[in-house]
């Protein structure tokens, strides 16, 4: 593969089916606002954007009743399909594929869609306070959000009639978690299970932020020669920084570790794929709202190496 690809290829997702809040569907369109396209454009980055994102509200099935416990599962599943077409459009030019979300289920597509491209190669970088990976049986919630990995890493029934169409195309060991602080204890029992290296943020507290980083890279990328799709969950970030989101959780990264965790993605050159999700405009007063669409933007221009010198 490529690196440093020189043209970053967008996909916008206002998506919120994953979860019950809504308003996470708006976290593309204020980024958007706040001027996140002309910020790449302007780092000397060729652009390519997306058709149709509207689509992605209109999409949603008259009648979409659970499925044991997972809610909205036709509508998340449509919708993370045509995100894994829009993104593998992206990776199959050579373009680095940034999606905007939209809720966390997106990236069942954004995966499908990257690794459809780099195949095995790819290691995945996941920053978030959660998991990600309860399966339809250990899912509490029922909200999708919750579950993208388990589908992606072929944990959960590959008969299924509605997601059926994700095969695993992630190894175990090409996985990687930084930021945990709040994972379920049927989560837990997965990781153990399967031996997910993850880098909690007591781990965080521990090493620091660099060590941490540096270790992440050598598990699943030791020569820093594989492409790197990094997940980013804006609730990775404390409260304090990023507050419109919609399941915060007290004790996470802080502005400069979030972003170094971006700034040292970047220097790999390995950057292939980005997301930016979980993005709530609509939680909290302007002022929450504004500071966190402003930092998921710095996050993204960080991740394209805006701060590097
Ligand atoms: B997010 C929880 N584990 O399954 C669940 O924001 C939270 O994409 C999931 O990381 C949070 O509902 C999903 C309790
Ligand atoms: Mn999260
Ligand atoms: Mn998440
Ligand atoms: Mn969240």
């Amino acid at each position: 593969f490529l690196k440093n690809p020189q043209t970053i290829g967008v996909t916008c997702v206002p998506f919120s089916g994953g979860q019950p809040k809504g308003g996470v569907d708006d976290g593309p369109v204020e980024m958007i606002r706040f001027g996140i396209l002309d910020q790449i454009a302007g780092m000397g980055y060729e652009t390519t954007i997306s058709e149709g994102m509207d689509k992605y509200k209109t999409m949603r099935p008259a009648s979409d009743p659970p499925v044991g416990k997972l809610k909205n599962p036709r509508y998340v599943s449509m919708a993370a399909r045509r995100v894994a077409d829009q993104v593998r459009a992206h990776c199959a030019n050579g373009s680095m594929a940034l999606t905007l979300g939209g809720d966390h289920s997106i990236a069942m597509g954004t995966l499908v869609g990257s690794t459809s491209v780099y195949g095995d190669d790819l290691c995945v970088l996941w920053v978030d306070a959660h998991a990600d990976i309860n399966t339809p049986a250990t899912t509490d919630s029922g909200n999708l959000h919750g579950c993208p990995l388990s589908f992606i890493l072929g944990l959960c029934d590959q008969d299924d009639e509605l997601f059926g169409w994700i095969k695993p195309c992630v190894r175990k060991d090409s996985l990687v978690y930084i930021g945990l602080r709040d994972v379920d204890s049927g989560e837990k029992a997965i990781l153990r299970k399967h031996g997910i290296k993850a880098f909690s943020m007591h781990d965080v507290d521990r090493y620091g932020i660099g060590k941490v980083v540096e270790m992440a890279l050598d598990h699943v990328n030791p020569e820093r020669s594989r492409p790197i799709h990094m997940s980013f969950d804006v609730d990775a970030l404390d409260p304090s920084v990023a507050p419109a989101t919609g399941t915060p959780v007290r004790g996470g990264l802080t502005f400069r570790e979030g972003h170094y965790i971006c700034e040292a993605v970047a220097e790999t050159g390995c950057l292939v794929a980005l997301d930016l999700v979980e993005v709530n405009p609509a939680l909290g007063d302007p002022e929450s709202l504004r500071q966190t669409v402003a930092v998921g933007c710095s996050l993204v221009r960080c991740s394209l190496g805006e701060t590097l010198l």
